[in-house]
């Protein structure tokens, strides 16, 4: 039941936050998560547990991407998920979505926060699981969320961009300041080199227009224009698959976690014209930020062109691009925060 000690850890994280900020380190802050989680005890007087903290912009319900990766971040202490907002397309159903996850997670604490709608051709594949949400009430407005929180936090919140980037570009136009504030933005996005794999398996070695930026190219051309630090994975780095033989052993664990993604899962199976394996894009950056050497970053300087193409060009740096992936550690990553433990025949 290692997913209740990681749960624990991560709200007595959520606690000790609020008392003021502190640097983590990846190594410590497990370390100390671990122990008071292990121990139930509270962390010694001056060894506080902290997470990086975080915001997680996203459009999840069409791929299955982003279950995961929220998933992921809720559940490892060293991500301290201040609030997530929702974009692109039906950001209402989305907001309902992460609500009935936060509630399956125990983490109500956590602030949804509607981004705005928009057009979206693409399926709304898990609206069925959001549609059994509790709670339904009005959500705050995702905008001013960011804006707020930065305003608290100077310097302070990473931004982990999941969706097409349509809330940065609303928040660029509500208050331009704001953009200033955020310490970081962290997204899955662009293509440098490969592009889409070929039926999900091939890999292919001309750059694609990536999904994100191409529905919303003025939001990373904000980031970029505006200086923001950016770390990007592109398509290069975040093609990773998640086999039949990984989805038997997170199917069959047995936490509320584990639940949830098999039934988003099987919706999406069933209504995506895609694949049946899930390729886990929004994951990498989640992952990333969990332990950099799964997916080191490269400076370089691109450009967003007419096309929604991210191209690389000479000149100063102006993101720090992940080209390749260390899958090995990305997936063990993902299997020890979902399904952490071999559980073995039931008895
Ligand atoms: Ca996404």
């Amino acid at each position: 039941m290692r997913w209740v000690s990681v749960k624990a850890a991560s709200l007595l994280c959520a606690a000790v936050v609020a008392l003021g900020r502190f640097e983590p380190t990846a190594g410590t802050t497990a370390a100390v998560a671990t122990a008071a989680a292990a121990s139930g005890a509270q962390p010694p007087m001056g060894q506080p547990v902290v997470g990086l903290p975080v915001i997680i912009d996203t459009d999840i319900g069409d791929d299955i991407d982003d279950a995961f990766a929220l998933t992921i971040a809720l559940l490892d202490p060293r991500l301290d998920v201040i609030g997530i907002t929702t974009a692109w397309g039906d950001t209402r159903t989305r907001t309902l979505l992460v609500r009935r996850l936060l509630a399956t997670l125990g983490r109500q604490n956590v602030v949804v926060a509607q981004g705005p709608a928009t057009p979206n051709k693409t399926l709304f594949t898990q609206k069925k699981w959001a549609m059994g949400a509790a709670n339904t009430a009005p959500a705050p407005d995702a905008i001013d969320f960011i804006r707020d929180q930065t305003r608290k936090r100077p310097g302070e919140i990473t931004l982990i961009a999941l969706a097409p980037l349509t809330n940065i570009e609303a928040l660029q136009r509500r208050d331009p300041d704001a953009v200033h504030k955020l310490k970081q933005v962290v997204l899955m996005g662009g293509s440098i080199y490969a592009g889409y794999n070929l039926g999900g398996a091939i890999p292919v070695a001309q750059p694609s227009a990536e999904y994100n930026v191409v529905s919303a190219p003025q939001g990373l051309r904000i980031l970029l224009e505006f200086r923001i630090p950016v770390k990007m994975f592109p398509l290069d780095s975040t093609q990773i698959k998640f086999d039949e033989v990984r989805r038997d052993r997170l199917f069959a664990y047995g936490s509320p976690a584990s639940d949830a993604l098999t039934l988003l899962y099987h919706q999406w199976r069933l209504y995506n014209g895609w694949s049946i394996t899930p390729t886990l894009f929004d994951a990498v950056p989640v992952i990333s930020l969990l332990q950099p050497s799964s997916c080191p970053v490269t400076p370089m300087r691109i450009t967003v062109d007419e096309h929604g193409y991210t191209r690389p060009v000479t000149g100063e740096p102006n993101v720090a691009v992940c080209l390749a992936n260390d899958e090995n550690v990305t997936q063990h990553l993902i299997m020890d925060t979902l399904a952490p433990e071999p559980r073995g025949f039931p008895q």
